[in-house]
């Protein structure tokens, strides 16, 4: 208490009692709740410490006489029925008040990113603001499962984000139930498989820089490896990052569009196995190749069927 008032309204390590510094304006509003119910808990801690310590120095057993009983005394009893019910009724309020407007979806936002949580590892797909058909996505970030469960930042994924902006967030699971969780947002909502989970914060200015972020529902035997870096930009940053990974999208939209048409031209000659044709055309026809003539020779009427495609 003397800490809370000594330092008044400002946010630091020890009147944060343990959350992380926020940075979105939910996560200030989590925060005040956070200290809010430590508060109401260390007065009713120390109003029973305090009633205890005094009763067990001033009320020490002085004789074989039995002190005078308070059994079916009314107005106590009204005492302690009531007043716990008060005190749960406070925080109800607060937390129904702050679950209200933490789940709010209701605020256009400027940034509209598709979490998909899947055994072991995370994709962020950012969206147009098509929202209500779902989002077109523009581009994707994919986490690759990290190969040996270490906690190296530089292979998991990373979320980035600008500052100063509202972002949505669409949460969706192929496989188990998962929790995104980034604790700098004093908030995380479980990955729903058959879910459409979703929710929005408003970022504060002056939040740019590295946080992290984890999966914090235990979903199968390499949860430990579902890390992923968050990365929050200056607006104009954002820009230039959007324009680059809008670029390299369509970079790699043009480029599976070409190895798309490919395969239909060296499908005759691919397969009839001159090496010179194959080593022409790029590693997935190469493989594509491959894994025919293995077929092929695993069955034997496929391998029939492989000679007679080949004339
Ligand atoms: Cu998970």
């Amino acid at each position: 208490m003397l800490g809370l008032a000594a330092t008044g309204c400002a946010s630091n390590d020890l009147t944060r009692l343990g959350m992380p510094e926020p940075i979105t304006e939910q996560a200030e509003r989590v925060l005040s709740l956070w200290q809010g119910s430590w508060v109401a808990a260390f007065a009713v801690g120390i109003l029973v410490w305090g009633l205890m310590i005094w009763t067990i120095i001033f009320h020490r057993k002085r004789s074989e006489q039995l002190p005078p009983q308070v059994r079916y005394n009314l107005p106590i009893e009204a005492l302690y029925t009531v007043l716990p019910i008060v005190i749960v009724s406070v925080l109800f309020y607060f937390t129904a008040r702050d679950q209200a407007y933490l789940l709010e979806t209701e605020e256009p936002a400027d940034v509209h990113v598709e979490v998909v949580a899947f055994q072991w590892a995370w994709q962020f797909n950012y969206l147009d603001d098509t929202k209500e058909e779902g989002g077109e996505t523009l581009f994707t970030e994919v986490g690759v499962p990290n190969p040996d469960g270490t906690a190296d930042p530089s292979t998991q994924p990373t979320l980035v984000l600008p500052e100063n902006a509202v972002v949505h967030f669409d949460l969706h699971s192929p496989d188990v139930i998962h929790s995104f969780w980034i604790p700098s947002f004093g908030f995380k909502m479980d990955v729903v498989p058959g879910r459409d989970n979703a929710f929005q914060v408003q970022l504060n200015e002056g939040t740019e820089g590295e946080y992290i972020g984890r999966c914090a529902e235990l979903c199968g035997v390499d949860h430990t490896r579902m890390l992923f870096n968050v990365e929050v930009l200056s607006q104009a940053d954002y820009e230039t990052w959007v324009d680059e990974q809008m670029a390299e999208a369509d970079a790699e939209r043009a480029e599976a569009a070409e190895t798309a048409e490919e395969p239909e031209m060296s499908e005759g000659t691919g397969a009839g196995g001159t090496d010179d044709e194959g080593t022409g055309a790029n590693s997935t026809d190469a493989e594509g190749a491959e894994s025919t003539e293995a077929d092929a020779e695993g069955a034997g009427v496929g391998a029939d069927d492989a000679e007679e495609n080949d004339e």
